[in-house]
């Protein structure tokens, strides 16, 4: 216990930032040559950097600065001293390869030290860890942040159904760390096998993609778990930990210690205000092998203003609603998945899933069909009622016109890693 600093005040917080600020930047510009090139092109030295309002002059760094520089495009130390690796999926173009030093690795288990101190955990919970170990950065994050923590890590990492339930039973686990998607396999798994009375599960953290309030209402129904928390991170930032909501579940708390965040609107890259959504950009503070600076996450967020009831005085931002490239447009409407979300959310009848599905029609016009699962509880007799409420929904809210299936609940695919809700076969893309 004790790994959230307490009584930070604004003023420390604010010499830790410009402290880590000119160091990180100093740092970058002294061995990096990407770092080197972007501030050349933007005119400035680390001699500009006197104040935090300073920041909002450096340049951006986005993903495809990354890729340009391929396979360790932000290294700013010898070889000698990066201990590990740790890249992302790379589904579209190259994987992005950050590096780590033993003091990188040290700051992440503390980081996510503090994220299971903030739910509540305890050195007697026994967390069940459901995430895929490797290059991607979640099971290392998650068991990293548990050893360092002092709880017992079960380390199950991408197995079957049939070995994770019977692990879940046989230890019983009280944490179950996973995806969304993950967390929903297993939840309609433990039903179906009539499995709740024999697990012990009091916690779920789920992190990784954007989910909807009825998918995780939806998994805790089913698994009997009250407390669910939301993990955020990014390979670029360690990994998971960048954040957590506490038990108030009114916001994601982030470490300023240790991150100087941002919200810019995508288009004109200028900051909005607070309580504002825009992408969040991220400059490290300690980084020492991959330092970013002002890099664009393309995640989709706001900073939620005030004092958080639970009384830490780290501030917080809203849950991701999804990323500024995931936009879609739909006969002339700018349309991001969340949008569907919220359509979808509060109507009886309807499951936590869907698909978006759109197509290029011969005449020329685009199709767009929302493939719905309906809720366990609903009837087949009610599709053609609740098809033409979704439509309707869809036409008032979004303004556009789709086809709605209603399918049986369990009818769409289940992962045991990231959703893919939206299938767009009018170019070839997905995502
Ligand atoms: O997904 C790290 C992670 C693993 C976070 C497990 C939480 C739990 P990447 O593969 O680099 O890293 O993907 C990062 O995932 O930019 C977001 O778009 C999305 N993402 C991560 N956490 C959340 C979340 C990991 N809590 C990308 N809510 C990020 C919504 C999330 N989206």
């Amino acid at each position: 216990m004790g790994f959230i600093p307490q009584n930070l005040t604004r003023e420390a917080i604010k010499k830790i930032q410009l402290d880590g600020l000119r160091w990180t930047v100093n740092h970058a510009l002294a061995n990096s040559s990407l770092y080197q090139r972007n501030f050349a092109k933007a005119g400035i030295t680390a001699q500009d950097v006197r104040s935090l309002d300073d920041l909002q002059n450096l340049p951006f760094l986005d993903k495809h600065d990354l890729q340009a520089d391929y396979p360790m495009p932000l290294k700013s130390v010898s070889d000698e001293a990066v201990v590990r690796i740790h890249g992302s999926s790379g589904t579209t173009g190259k994987r992005k390869v950050m590096c780590y030093t033993q003091k990188d690795i040290d700051v992440w288990a503390d980081m996510f030290a503090r994220c299971y101190e903030l739910s509540g955990m305890t050195r007697q919970d026994r967390v069940h860890i459901a995430v895929g170990y490797g290059l991607w950065t979640a099971g290392a994050g998650f068991q990293l942040g548990c050893e360092r923590f002092g709880a017992m890590a079960v380390p199950m990492g991408p197995v079957n159904t049939d070995m994770h339930v019977e692990m879940l039973v046989d230890m019983q686990s009280t944490v179950f760390c996973s995806t969304a998607s993950m967390a929903l396999l297993m939840a309609e798994e433990v039903k179906k096998r009539g499995l709740l009375s024999k697990i012990k599960l009091n916690k779920i953290i789920l992190g990784a993609e954007r989910h909807s309030d009825a998918m995780r209402n939806h998994i805790g129904e089913l698994l009997g778990v009250d407390e669910i928390y939301d993990i955020y991170g990014l390979t670029e930032v360690y990994g998971p930990g960048a954040g957590l909501d506490c038990t108030a579940h009114e916001g994601i708390h982030f470490w300023d210690d240790l991150f100087i965040y941002e919200i810019i609107d995508p288009v004109t890259l200028k900051p909005v205000a607070d309580g504002e959504v825009g992408e969040l950009v991220i400059t490290s503070l300690k980084k020492e092998a991959s330092p970013l600076i002002r890099y664009r996450t393309h995640d989709m967020t706001r900073i939620i203003p005030g004092d958080c009831p639970c009384g830490l005085s780290f501030p917080r931002h809203d849950r991701i609603q999804g990323r500024s490239d995931d936009m879609f447009i739909y006969r002339a409407v700018n349309i991001y998945p969340n949008q569907i979300d919220l359509i979808l959310d509060p109507m009886d009848g309807v499951g936590s899933e869907y698909q978006i599905v759109l197509d290029h029609q011969e005449n020329g016009r685009d199709m767009m069909t929302l493939k719905v699962e309906r809720s366990d509880s609903a009837s087949t007799n009610d599709d053609t009622a609740l098809s033409a409420m979704i439509s309707d929904r869809l036409r008032r809210k979004l303004l556009v016109r789709a086809a709605v299936e209603i399918l049986d609940p369990e009818a769409l695919p289940r992962t045991q890693k990231k959703s893919q809700r939206v299938f767009d076969n009018r170019n070839g893309n997905s995502s």
